[in-house]
């Protein structure tokens, strides 16, 4: 795609828009860009691409939309924004990140990863695989790397590991991974697409345009993903956790088995996996899936899998002390989120949740704690709404704190031998923090105070 001297309209100034207007600008476009944010509450970001020429329309404020060639759209803003609408009604192309990467992309080694839950986890995986066998790989995308600045520089042989929102779906028309996977699909995000079917629509975009050269790979323990068989093209790997397959991956007697329909192989036993839970265990599944397709050798992915600490602020574990163990699950920022965590999480545990209240009721939270949770701490906006469902709920072991350091110091007061503490806040971290990293920093710096 030649965007010499074309004016190109960026939406959005965040980690999106930076990577774009960098490519943008390499690619030797005239850029316009546009947001809802002042120049004051832009600034640390418009340090970032100082040196590059622009248009700068920010705080709204209104610009003709005469001779704009292509939009590229940050995925955070919605297609009932009216700005987005205007641009759709004039006919001019919107698209986003990931569309232009695929038109513009050195490499054809494009895997895209998406599904409601498991797509960072996956990625990260994936990532490790593909490094362990010596590929020259990128894991970029919604896991909060943008992937146009790095694709630009990419030699046709580097591999994108994409982790793919349906927001950052929603907005393309040729993308064509020559690996997908999906892990699941589940509501969310039902605001920004207005519906459920709008959101299993925008997901299904990462395998539409794929051909019978591409490869699928399918959670088939989601009953709707098994629709996908016969509306592809792709080349279907699917796996389970639940049922034995005639052909895909699964489990067997506490192994991890490949069938390809001719051989069977016993990859590694469930147990040599370091990543705690059921739906870890999908995403070893998934990501292995991936690797077959890629032709990665066996010994490799065995390996990884037997190594893989997961990832950052999910289920991580941070300490033991006094035969107390501490697990950051700070990304688990919904009721659904941290009902995996507490399945994952051996009992007893001391549970610490609560944080900025998005409107969302933790009864269906509290009636998975099932004999597991001893312990409740709560803390932040949502505390009072989390002690009336657990009160509700015949659960009375709570404790109110005001502070992550409250609750770490409370829970190693009230923890035994054998507990396990959890920090899985089933609701995000804005009420008192900038965001769940921050949040789940504090706790495993004040975790590792009680170590000293
Ligand atoms: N903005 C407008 N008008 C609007 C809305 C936003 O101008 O109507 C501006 C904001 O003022 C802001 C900019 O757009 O300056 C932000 O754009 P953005 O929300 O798309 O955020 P980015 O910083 O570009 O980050 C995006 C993803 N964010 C969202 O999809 C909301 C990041 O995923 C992703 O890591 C990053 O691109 C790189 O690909 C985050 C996320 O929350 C982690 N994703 C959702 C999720 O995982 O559930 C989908």
């Amino acid at each position: 795609m030649n965007l010499l001297n074309k004016k190109v309209l960026v939406l959005g100034l965040g980690i999106t828009g930076v990577s774009t207007i960098k490519a943008l600008n390499k690619l030797g476009a005239r850029i316009v860009v546009s947001d809802s944010k002042t120049e004051d509450e832009l600034q640390s970001v418009l340090g970032k691409v100082k040196e590059i020429p622009m248009e700068l329309y920010l705080g709204g404020c209104d610009f003709g939309l005469d001779d704009i060639d292509l939009v590229i759209k940050s995925p955070g803003i919605p297609p009932k924004s009216l700005l987005v609408q205007k641009l759709e009604c004039e006919n001019i192309e919107v698209i986003t990140d990931i569309e232009l990467a695929y038109r513009i992309s050195p490499s054809k080694n494009l895997i895209a990863i998406t599904g409601t839950n498991g797509k960072t986890t996956s990625s990260v995986l994936t990532g490790e695989i593909f490094r362990n066998a010596g590929l020259n790989s990128h894991v970029v995308g919604n896991i909060g790397t943008g992937i146009l600045d790095k694709i630009l520089n990419a030699e046709a042989d580097d591999v994108f590991i994409i982790e793919v929102s349906s927001f950052q779906l929603e907005h393309t028309f040729n993308f064509k991974p020559k690996v997908a996977l999906i892990t699941n699909i589940t509501p969310d995000h039902l605001d920004w697409h207005g519906s459920y079917e709008k959101y299993i629509e925008a997901k299904y975009k990462v395998c539409t345009n794929q051909d019978a050269e591409d490869y699928l790979v399918l959670n088939y323990d989601d009953q709707k993903l098994r629709t996908l068989k016969n509306k592809v093209s792709s080349r279907i790997i699917w796996f389970s956790v639940n049922e034995k397959l005639e052909k895909g991956i699964y489990i067997d007697h506490d192994y991890i088995v490949i069938n390809d329909g001719v051989d069977f192989i016993k990859l590694l036993k469930t147990d040599e996996i370091k990543i705690l839970g059921k739906h870890n265990l999908e995403n070893a599944l998934g990501c292995i899936g991936i690797s077959l397709a890629m032709n990665i050798n066996k010994d490799i992915i065995r390996k990884t899998l037997r190594t893989f600490k997961g990832v950052e602020h999910r289920i991580e574990f941070v300490a033991t002390k006094r035969g107390i163990s501490f697990y950051n699950d700070s990304k688990g920022t919904n009721p659904d989120a941290s009902i995996k965590a507490i399945e994952a999480v051996n009992a007893p545990i001391i549970l610490i949740a609560g944080g900025y209240d998005k409107g969302v009721e933790f009864d269906h939270f509290v009636k998975e704690f099932k004999g597991k949770v001893k312990a409740l701490i709560v803390l932040g906006e949502t505390r009072d709404k989390l002690k009336d469902a657990a009160f509700k709920n015949n659960f009375n072991s709570i404790y109110e704190v005001n502070s992550i350091k409250e609750a770490v110091d409370l829970s190693y007061k009230l923890g035994e031998k054998n507990d396990n503490v959890l920090l899985s806040p089933a609701c995000a971290s804005w009420d008192m923090y900038k965001n769940f990293e921050e949040r789940g920093m504090d706790f495993k710096n004040h975790v590792l105070t009680l170590l000293e």
